[in-house]
């Protein structure tokens, strides 16, 4: 073999272990949307637990109320299903601080502050978020609320001003917990590169771009390597990308960020679709497409401990779970 014509065919990568996020049920989407969606814990614990089973190595968690699926912060119900996933799995347990759009900051936070997670989203910047489109098909809802709750999304600011994304820092950063900092638009990315300069944010800092919300940056491959660029000149080594896209961009938007050298996040909280026209069964048959898609390219799923050593998280085992 000349030497030009090394035996290496996995695409280049810093590293060739892709992290799977799994994104279980979000605060966006309602019942109606999709049969799958899970929304009682027992549900939510099921599909989680063979999420992680299919490869994925993060579970990021909201909850709902049982009673008929609406988004919910009380860690009352975060309870009845964070122990079975942690009893079950090895995954990270990564819980939302984004919560939905009819909760308090102080609601965001609830749970995380009572579960010390290893992880928690960490949204870096306020702006429209908006969903609104998304019911306009629908003729008959399951349950009353889920109409008046998309369509209010027009009006819907996500609130994550530099004083609410410093008090998540100083209150989680006390139990050891990481975040997953969910960027929106380029300019999350200096809001970020500011925390990181008070070093209130430390890395390796684990960063999730998201692509595709009404508000945010669109789901375009320019936007993602203009993103990728961007947080390589701000953060150079000290962090860990990945990407999520909603609804039809999911699998696309995140193919390209692995061959850029990124983690992908899939899940029902960003898509309901498996396919063109096709909802996804659950949660795990869209972290098996990914896992799939990404293996046939080269490369390797990330084990929970992989990822956790990549993140340098806490450990399963300092969590209040
Ligand atoms: N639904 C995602 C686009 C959070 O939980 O902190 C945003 C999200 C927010 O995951
Ligand atoms: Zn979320």
């Amino acid at each position: 073999m000349a030497p030009q014509e090394k035996s290496e065919t996995a695409p280049k990568s810093p590293r060739n272990k892709v992290i799977i996020t799994c994104a279980v049920t979000g605060a966006i989407h309602t019942p109606t949307l999709s049969p799958a969606l899970p929304f009682t814990p027992a549900d939510i614990a099921a599909q989680a637990i063979a999420a992680a089973e299919a490869g994925a190595a993060i579970l990021h968690l909201h909850a709902r109320d049982p009673r008929d699926g609406s988004p919910t912060g009380d860690p009352n119900i975060f309870a009845e299903f964070l122990p079975q996933i942690h009893a079950a799995t090895d995954a990270v347990i990564n819980l939302t601080t984004g919560g939905s759009p009819e909760m308090t900051v102080e609601q965001r936070l609830a749970a995380s502050l009572r579960f010390r997670p290893e992880m928690c989203s960490l949204n870096m910047g306020s702006m429209n978020f908006s969903f609104h489109l998304m019911g306009s098909k629908i003729k008959e809802w399951r349950f009353p609320w889920e109409k008046k709750y998309i369509e209010d999304s027009a009006s819907f600011i996500f609130r994550n001003t530099f004083t609410d994304v410093t008090r998540v820092y100083q209150l989680m950063s006390d139990f050891g917990t990481r975040y997953e900092h969910e960027c929106y638009d380029i300019g999350h990315l200096y809001n970020l590169a500011y925390f990181l300069d008070r070093k209130l944010a430390r890395p390796p800092l684990f960063i999730q771009s998201v692509f595709g919300i009404l508000g945010g940056i669109g789901a375009d491959p320019d936007n993602v390597v203009f993103m990728r660029r961007t947080a390589d000149r701000l953060f150079g080594e000290d962090y860990v990308w990945s990407a999520l896209a909603a609804g039809r961009h999911q699998m696309p938007i995140i193919t390209q960020a692995a061959m850029l050298g990124g983690n992908v996040r899939v899940g029902l909280e960003d898509s309901l679709f498996i396919g063109r026209g096709r909802l996804a069964a659950s949660n795990a048959e869209q972290v098996s497409k990914i896992r799939r898609m990404l293996e046939e390219l080269g490369f390797e799923i990330a084990t929970p401990a992989e990822a956790r050593s990549l993140l340098a998280l806490k450990g399963k085992e300092n969590v209040a779970i």
